[in-house]
């Protein structure tokens, strides 16, 4: 158990855990009264009638209803008068050294430019506008230009390849595109505007189509179509008013992977989003005014939404937006702009913390890090060891590290611990954020009470963050979340609740995997492999993977055609495909030639089989007398064998 250390307690929003106990209680016994006092401290145009409305059976949730409020009012415009010099975003690039400080006053300028820019273009109030930008300036002013003036934006991580995209702009109906001629990473160009041709190709859908400009390279423009976003900005005024939004308008969606192929358009609303956004902002980071906040994660994620840009802006703070990666230059990259520009709240994924740990302590060491008050971790389950080296080394034993459990449904934080006030055991997300009302349930949904106990990760009650819908499918939203259980909203994660109550994710449960504190779903990727020509057949599962956590791992069966194919050649082969209809994120450590997939006579895959093999477990393989074919095992183990 690591205790809270005094001098954060001294100074931290909640200083004890008797004080988080004594606001926990309120806040489940008190739902709209605690809810209430917390959206107090957004800007409000004209009050709400309704703080909750709540039907899990309808699946229907509602906050701060009759409420007005405009998001990019509350991140922006509030601030100028009070605090109009702040900087606002601290943008790093991805050259080291270079950053760039944008105040209040200067966001609130360009954020009108950009909205003006997109009323020109014909963009009104619940309009989707898709974002597919790397981490510059820009993308914060086009998303807070969108929150302006009440289009919905569906921001698409600039990693997603081109049919990614054009799959995403068709689903949400975008008619715009904001993108960049390239973005720059880690000293690699990346096409992204040469993508997004290829996206909206032939889409009369999107009439058009903004380029930001990253580097210097030329690219082609469509006349009509094209428009250089710099060049637009300078034919329009600073100033333009923010539309009244009602607290259930939505804000934007972003797109998630699930169990089944089709990735779902999660939406959020805009009154209980942003007061979740703030509130856990606020009390999880422990955030003041002199902080200067860095939230290492990409904006095309909801970390990025939530922690980068809708939290801490609304809480008027400093916040950074980082364009490079944990390895360029080198391993000592996130400590170097610790020190660069005085970091006091850290936020990264384990995935980065393991990548950069491997390369040893001398590359932190080197570095002060003396501003260092508050560590973060987020998106899938943080080691032990490394959640210890990340408190001793990195926070050098000074520093609260808090492991912080959600999901793109759930808008914000819905575990953690709160600096100065949770007493830690690394590799538990500890206790749940005010409002929060966890609970455990059996495979048949009776919940399981006490402590000492595991099961599926559940949650009883709304909180303001909840997303409301998938977009254009609600039936679907209430399947995937609210079916199982019936009553209650069903996480996909498994969960131990040990001796003292406290929280340990165990990861999905679901054919979900976690790549580097990336949800892919198995589905996807399988089918990303179908579409291609050789193969008849796949079945991906994930194994454990040092860096990311998990790997995915491809069996597939090839078409007799290919039967004479060079192994070797086919899988790299298979694995550039799932990286050109997916990403790169999605890209399998290993595609293996299998004669045979493990299946039960309903001819159902046993994953379970497939999981161990490719994790190189091949002695205990269970019960596999319930196949079609017992033999199939041998031979999918020897393929296993051969390729690696
Ligand atoms: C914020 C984010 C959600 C999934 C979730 C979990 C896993 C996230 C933690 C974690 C263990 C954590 N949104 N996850 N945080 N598992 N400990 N602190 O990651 O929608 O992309 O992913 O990530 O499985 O269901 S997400």
């Amino acid at each position: 158990m690591y205790e809270p250390k005094p001098e954060i307690s001294d100074h931290s929003h909640v200083s004890s855990l008797d004080v988080y106990r004594r606001m926990y209680e309120r806040s489940i016994d008190d739902p709209a009264g605690f809810w209430a006092e917390q959206a107090e401290s957004l800007t409000w145009f004209h009050p709400w009638e309704q703080v909750v409305d709540r039907d899990f059976d309808a699946v229907d949730f509602s906050w701060f209803a009759g409420g007005q409020l405009n998001a990019a009012y509350n991140c922006v415009d509030r601030h100028v008068a009070e605090r109009g010099d702040k900087t606002a975003i601290i943008w790093a690039a991805d050259e080291p050294g270079v950053y760039e400080h944008i105040t209040y006053r200067q966001l609130q300028r360009e954020v009108g430019r950009v909205a003006n820019v997109l009323r020109a273009h014909g963009v009104r109030k619940g309009d989707r506008v898709c974002i597919y930008l790397p981490m510059i300036p820009d993308l914060a002013y086009v998303m807070l230009a969108c929150a302006r003036i009440g289009a919905i934006h569906s921001i698409v991580f600039a990693g997603f390849s081109a049919d990614s995209l054009r799959e995403r702009i068709l689903d949400a109906g975008c008619k715009v595109l904001v993108t960049a001629n390239e973005g720059l990473r880690g000293g690699k160009t990346i096409p992204l505007k040469a993508t997004s041709d290829r996206a909206v190709d032939g889409l009369d859908l999107v009439e058009t189509v903004l380029v930001s400009q990253r580097t210097d390279t030329e690219v082609p423009m469509t006349e009509g179509r094209d428009y250089w976003l710099h060049e637009e900005t300078a034919k329009q005024r600073a100033t333009c008013p923010a539309e009244w939004m009602d607290a259930e308008d939505p804000l934007f969606i972003l797109y998630t992977s699930g169990s089944t192929g089709q990735p779902k358009g999660v939406m959020h609303t805009t009154g209980g989003y942003m007061t979740y956004a703030a509130t856990t902002h606020k009390y999880v980071f422990d955030v003041h005014d002199d902080d200067v906040y860095f939230c290492a994660a990409d904006i095309g994620w909801i970390t990025g939404h939530s922690y980068i840009i809708y939290g801490p802006l609304a809480n008027g703070a400093t916040t950074v937006m980082f364009e490079s990666t944990p390895l360029y230059p080198d391993a000592g990259r996130y400590w170097r702009v610790c020190d660069d520009i005085g970091v006091t709240i850290f936020y990264t994924a384990p995935t980065a913390l393991r990548a950069v740990h491997r390369h040893g302590d001398e590359w932190v060491t080197k570095y002060g890090r003396k501003s260092l008050r508050v560590l973060g971790s987020v998106g899938e389950p943080i080691n032990p060891e490394v959640w210890e080296w990340y408190h001793d080394v990195v926070g050098d034993k000074r520093c609260a590290v808090v492991d912080t459990w959600w999901q793109t449904e759930t808008g914000g934080i819905m575990i953690t611990p709160l600096p100065g006030a949770t007493p830690c055991k690394p590799g538990s997300a500890t206790l749940p954020f005010f409002g929060v009302d966890p609970l455990l349930v059996d495979d048949e949904g009776n919940e399981i009470e006490g402590n000492d106990v595991r099961g599926n990760l559940c949650i009883r009650a709304s909180w303001p963050g909840q997303a409301r819908t998938i977009y254009g499918d609600h039936a679907r939203f209430k399947d995937v979340y609210f079916t199982q259980f019936p009553g209650r909203y069903f996480t996909g994660d498994g969960c131990r609740r040990d001796e003292d109550g406290y929280y340990w994710i165990t990861g999905r449960v679901d054919d979900v995997i976690n790549v580097s504190g990336h949800r892919m779903g198995t589905a996807e990727v399988e089918s990303a492999l179908v579409a291609h020509n050789a193969v008849a057949e796949a079945a991906v599962v994930g194994f454990p993977h040092e860096i990311k956590g998990t790997g995915i791992f491809a069996y597939v069966i090839v078409k007799p055609e290919y039967d004479d194919a060079d192994a070797a050649e086919l899988s790299a082969t298979l694995r550039q495909q799932v990286r050109t209809v997916i990403g790169a994120i999605a890209m399998p450590e290993a595609v293996v030639v299998v004669p045979g997939l493990p299946k039960t006579r309903s001819g159902k895959i046993m994953r379970r089989i497939l999981r161990n093999i490719a994790a190189g477990e091949f002695e205990d393989l269970g019960d596999i007398t319930t196949l079609a074919d017992p033999a199939v095992v041998e031979q999918v183990v020897e393929a296993r064998r051969a390729a690696t």
